[in-house]
């Protein structure tokens, strides 16, 4: 199940990339739309994974383990919801706060707009 995707990765013009460099994700907020499938490319020169602090999804698993410099993960979003992700490389949890600091970013997913139907009067 790996996909071979070794050449260089530009910028979404959509903003459905979220890169991983060393050792932050960049963007580290980004807002999707449900059924978005957001790529996380790994942009460093070490290894990195994405994973959601509530347990939605872990890219190791569904990857088969840490994504490597060039190797790009993706994610298909089907829920909308705040997914707070964090890298197990690179982050650290507070043991007396719960939160996770280092290497870590949240992704908002929303509901599809209407489409065809102005909003707002
Ligand atoms: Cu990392």
């Amino acid at each position: 199940m790996l996909s071979g995707c070794g050449d260089a990765v530009a910028i979404d013009p959509d903003g459905l990339v979220m890169g991983m460099f060393d050792n932050r994700y960049r963007p580290d907020v980004l807002l999707v739309s449900v059924g978005d499938t957001v790529e996380f490319p790994n942009e460093g020169n070490v290894d990195h994974n994405v994973i959601d602090v509530d347990g939605a999804f872990d890219s190791r698993i569904e990857y088969g383990g840490d994504h490597k410099p060039g190797e790009t993960w993706t994610y298909t979003f089907t829920e909308p919801g705040t997914f707070d992700i964090y890298c197990s490389l690179h982050a650290v949890k507070n043991n007396s706060t719960g939160e996770w600091t280092g290497m870590v970013a949240t992704i908002t997913v929303e509901e599809p707009a209407d489409q065809g139907e102005p909003t707002g009067g």
